[in-house]
């Protein structure tokens, strides 16, 4: 028994009731049935009579009347869980960017129509209810996201898995523009309550801090432990992860940190108020808030709390409460594997150590076999300030145990080094887990020596990962290296967020295409069908005055259904290259009011931006001023004719991508080639019809491939073409020598037109592409302009682009979720679906 794990086995049922001894029944799901459970949650729940119900007591009744139809799957589904042997993937993520669940949860459950008949005849409207959910922000951008479509298809395969992550109190910041500069609120998300959550506070574990270590003599053997100076409890919260229509619930757990003694009577009655509920205050902090950085870590503190709390928790939840109490430790690899979602839970691997070395007894040896099986690392990023170092310090400070414990793995590891390469200093210096000055401890280093796979999220990064970031590892191990090309969940991206289109391709298909999406293919004939090609373009028409509405609603931005819509939404980065968009807008906007190109001549076209960029980071908030400085000018203009209009929403979100995707003609994606480790955004366009501009990067390598040359617009240098220009030295002043139009551009935001007439505004962001200019968008603005006189005649010719758009969805089923998660079940985890 672990020193914190408190909760007693389930003792066996000696209820007698013939209903006790039943399996939990869902009510029955019909439009009466759903009306009668919807008011009994109103009344029994909420408390209130219909007819004096808010909307927040009808929304709250409603998600949990869904919920109960839910939870008898989940039970029956945790039962058999822990009844059957069969291997588990416990995913590991300090992110989930869940979106919505109102409507996943009813498409999953079957239940959309009834529960829409049902409402309507209480005199609800269910789209109300559904503007009523505030979505759980708890990520930051693409890892967060993918971890979401990765729980989704595991749950939709029917493979046992658990979701373990960070239940914050505020997620990722509400963004607001004033005087078109983000500023950021708080995103108090668990204002109204989560009706999805159940709280289970007597399955708290129990996560120590700081202190010092000890050896002592057992019984003639020499161990160590731990004595931390502090503790929290970490309280788990459960949500229900439905797979789609295949009765499937599994659980993702996030923990909220809570004091141990959560208030001193003693200190209060004092009057010391303050002291009193210190250290409540000091423990809830670890779970507070998200950090809203998606690249580069700010090395906090907190966050090292943050990841051990929530590390150390999912641990021990998962040794005490799934695995049986005499559960034979060397098998543990065949009954589990934890999957670590890049390297913020990678201090589990000294966790595992320390666990079982220290606590159960068993012998470093023994210890490190097991736990190099149990742990595989998928790393997300190329940059290499994105990539995790804590200092020794830090380390020692507040984990000093597992600190003993990752200097022993890197003396073993580096001893293995030296077997193998002999005494090649620099290899051992480069390999160290361990850098020195400052010592720190590199966690990508600790993630490619424990696991047993190391994976990239696309195959342009994954043999980057191996050529460059991980090279040395590679040699010395090359068959823990391999590929898994990230994927989107069709249920949330289609179904949900494009039902029109899902309509038009089950009526070409038949059913079954949501969860074999490579079914798509069989769409190809119809892009040569002139019918279905009209009936495609009236989805995409549909769905772009659907966006018209909201955004009016939302923000008061009008879009025009002649327009092409050009679509850049993606965190704010350099090296998403949000400036060469600008770029392209501010040379359309030249050529016109330089009177070189008629109004009439541009093809209209409304520039879509979405991007929140993380607070501390001056140079993207910067972008975002210059991006909604020129749309006020181009949008104001009228000179342009209304032909040219920059729409920039606040508050990119999942809820945001749901309305916008269905709705764009061109999907952005124009990364400097060798950055955006895969990029998923890309996907959720591709298989909703839009045409891609991008470079050869990440994962646009593999959707050019498969849609086709004719049906992507590709620009701009490849990876070895970035590399050979860095090499021979980079000059971005001399692009803007030999483009015209490109110096042209670049004075006009100089000159202050954007900033009513101050020049200083936006001078840093010239003279950092002009002089610096790290991502090369100078170096790539001439191809990229092409590119986009490419785009504008291949639009002209309204039908062809339909049959490109029918072609770009009938060739990405590849990127599924659910393909992603077989790949990683084939060559990752040996996980089996419990059928
Ligand atoms: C500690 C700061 C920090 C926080 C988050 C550093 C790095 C991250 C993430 C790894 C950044 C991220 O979201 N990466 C994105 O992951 C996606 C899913 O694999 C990829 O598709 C994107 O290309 C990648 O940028």
């Amino acid at each position: 028994m672990s020193e914190n794990d408190k909760t007693p086995a389930p003792r066996p049922l000696t209820a007698t009731h013939p209903l006790a001894l039943a399996p939990v029944s869902s009510p029955p799901a019909t439009v009466d049935g759903f009306v009668r459970e919807f008011l009994v949650n109103l009344n029994l729940e909420r408390g209130v009579a219909l007819s004096s119900a808010t909307e927040t007591d009808k929304y709250l009744a409603l998600a949990s009347t869904v919920r109960d139809y839910l939870v008898a799957r989940w039970l029956e589904d945790q039962r058999r869980q822990r009844a059957d042997q069969s291997k588990a993937v416990c995913y590991l993520s300090a992110e989930y960017l869940l979106g919505r669940q109102l409507d996943n949860n009813l498409l999953a459950s079957g239940l959309t129509d009834i529960a829409t008949q049902a409402l309507a005849a209480c005199g609800i409207d269910i789209d109300s209810m559904r503007a009523h959910e505030v979505e759980p922000g708890l990520g930051n951008g693409g890892l967060g996201r993918l971890a979401a479509c990765f729980i989704d298809s595991l749950a939709t395969l029917s493979v046992p898995s658990i979701g373990y992550g960070i239940r914050y109190e505020y997620g990722i910041f509400r963004q607001v523009f004033r005087d078109g500069q983000q500023i950021e609120k708080p995103d108090a998300w668990l204002a109204l309550g989560s009706p999805w959550e159940f709280r289970h506070p007597e399955a708290a574990q129990t996560v120590s801090f700081a202190g010092h270590t000890e050896t002592y003599d057992d019984d003639g053997v020499l161990r160590s432990r731990w004595v931390p100076a502090w503790s929290v409890r970490a309280v788990p919260y459960n949500y229900m992860v439905p797979g789609y229509q295949n009765g499937r619930v599994n659980t993702l757990r996030l923990w909220s940190a809570e004091a141990t003694k959560a208030f001193d009577l003693r200190t209060f009655n004092s009057g010391d108020y303050v002291e009193a509920v210190r250290a409540q205050t000091f423990a809830e902090n670890i779970s507070k808030v998200l950090y809203p950085e998606d690249s580069t870590p700010q090395g906090k503190e907190l966050r090292l709390q943050q990841q051990y709390f929530f590390v150390a928790a999912s641990i021990a939840d998962y040794m005490s409460k799934v695995l049986p109490e005499d559960f034979d430790l060397t098998k543990l690899p065949d009954r589990v594997i934890f999957q670590l979602n890049d390297t913020h839970p990678v201090i589990a691997v000294p966790e595992m150590m320390r666990v079982l070395v220290d606590e159960r007894k068993l012998d470093w040896d023994a210890a490190w076999a097991i736990t190099q099986k149990c742990f595989a690392y998928t790393c997300h990023t190329l940059l290499p300030e994105a990539l995790e170092v804590w200092s020794v310090d830090l380390l020692g400070r507040l984990l000093p145990r597992h600190l003993e414990i990752i200097y022993r793995i890197n003396d073993e590891f580096l001893l293995a080094v030296r077997e193998r390469f002999g005494d090649d200093e620099r290899r051992l210096r480069d390999m160290s887990i361990i850098s020195e000055n400052p010592a720190s401890v590199r966690m990508a280093y600790l993630a490619t020596v424990a696991g047993a796979k190391v994976n990239g999220v696309a195959e342009l990064h994954s043999q980057l990962l191996r050529e460059k970031v991980l090279h040395d590892f590679d040699e010395m191990m090359p068959e823990k290296f391999t590929n898994v090309t990230n994927g989107v969940t069709p249920r949330r991206f289609m179904r949900l967020a494009n039902p029109e289109l899902s309509e038009l391709i089950t009526a070409a298909l038949g059913t079954g295409w949501l969860t074999d999406l490579e079914r798509l293919r069989e769409l190809e004939s119809y892009a040569e069908d002139a019918d279905f090609r009209a009936a495609f373009a009236g989805v995409k028409a549909a769905n772009k005055r659907r966006l018209n509405e909201v955004l009016l609603a939302r923000d008061g931005f009008a879009i025009a259904d002649d327009h092409l819509l050009d679509v850049m939404v993606k965190r704010l980065h350099e090296y998403k290259r949000q400036m060469l968009k600008v770029l392209h807008i501010v040379t359309l906007y030249e050529r016109v009011v330089s009177g070189r190109v008629a109004a009439s001549d541009l093809q209209p076209r409304t520039f879509i931006f979405g991007a929140k960029a993380a607070p501390g980071y001056a140079m993207a908030k910067r972008v975002i001023h210059l991006i909604n400085a020129v749309g006020s000018v181009v949008n104001s203009d009228p000179r342009l004719e209304g032909r040219l209009k920059v729409v920039f929403p606040p508050n990119y979100n999942v809820t945001l991508a749901e309305r916008v995707i269905p709705a764009a003609d061109l999907s952005e994606q124009i990364s400097l080639a060798g950055k955006e480790a895969s990029g998923t955004g890309n996907m959720k366009f591709a298989l909703n019809g839009a045409l891609t501009i991008g470079t050869d990067d990440g994962a646009n390598v593999e959707i050019r491939e498969l849609v086709g040359d004719d049906n992507f617009f590709l620009f701009g240098m490849s990876e070895p073409e970035v590399e050979e220009l860095w090499a021979r030295g980079y000059r971005p002043g001399e692009f803007a020598q030999a483009d015209d139009e490109l110096r042209r551009a670049l004075d006009l935001i100089s000159s202050g037109v954007f900033s009513g007439g101050d020049r200083s505004t936006f001078e840093p962001i010239v003279s950092n592409l002009l002089y610096d200019d790290r991502f090369m968008v100078l170096a790539d603005y001439t191809s990229y302009i092409a590119a986009q006189e490419r785009v504008d005649a291949a639009y002209a010719d309204r039908d062809a682009w339909t049959r490109s758009a029918i072609l770009n969805v009938a060739r990405t089923g590849f990127f599924s979720s659910d393909r992603s998660i077989r790949d990683y079940i084939d060559r990752i985890w040996h996980a089996q679906p419990v059928r």
